[in-house]
């Protein structure tokens, strides 16, 4: 199994983060999906990363379902309930901690068009989602050691991704002053061998 990824990409790392907590073993091809010789649409049609690609050729996108997969494959560290009101609830979070993740990369990629080409209000408009989840975030976390009930899970993991990527491109954010709460939930998993081993490059 090969994971085709870039390590700037919070989807693809929210992947290999689960990857390491179920302990699984994958060979890791690096691939700018925006470079125009990109070999990532013979894989995903829509080009983007991340990709996980099977020993029998089949490709499988985007990161929620890579990671749905990946939690079936061993009973190592389930990190999606099964089934019912607890599993709906991990998926919403990871709903917003992935649109925390859209959001700001809307914004970053419209700051970087010509100066001419660009939308203030456009970048705003991504800015305030980011700043509403994280708001809706702090609140569903409340003075809770995880996100989701009372164990780590993927709620965790994608809330963790959004965090260190608005750490690795918006820094100037300094969302901690304003969410103590999702402060110390974040300084718990950035120590995890997991965060650790894919921090943003
Ligand atoms: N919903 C997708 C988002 C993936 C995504 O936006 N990947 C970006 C990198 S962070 C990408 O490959 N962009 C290239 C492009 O849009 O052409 C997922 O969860 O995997």
């Amino acid at each position: 199994m090969k994971l085709i990824g870039s390590n700037s990409s919070p989807f693809v790392r929210k992947v290999r983060v689960v990857l390491a907590e179920k302990r699984v073993d994958y060979d890791y091809v690096l691939a700018n999906p925006w470079d125009a010789a990109s070999n990532v649409p013979e894989y995903n049609p829509l080009g983007k990363v991340p990709c996980l690609v099977m020993d029998d050729g089949g490709a499988v996108f985007d990161s929620r379902v890579i990671v749905e997969y990946l939690d079936t494959i061993n009973p190592v560290n389930k990190l999606i309930p099964a089934s019912g009101r607890t599993r709906v609830e991990v998926r919403c979070w990871e709903a917003l901690a992935d649109g925390i993740c859209d959001a700001a990369i809307i914004a970053r990629l419209e700051s970087m068009r010509p100066d001419n080409l660009q939308s203030a209000d456009w970048i705003a408009r991504h800015l305030a989602k980011v700043r509403l989840a994280l708001g809706a975030a702090s609140r569903g976390l409340a003075e809770k050691a995880w996100c989701c009930g009372t164990a780590f899970s993927l709620a965790d993991v994608a809330t963790g991704v959004a965090l260190g990527y608005l750490d690795f491109r918006f820094a100037e954010i300094g969302w901690r002053d304003d969410y103590p709460n999702l402060a110390r939930l974040n300084e718990k998993l950035q120590k995890r061998a997991s965060f650790v081993d894919t921090l943003p490059a």
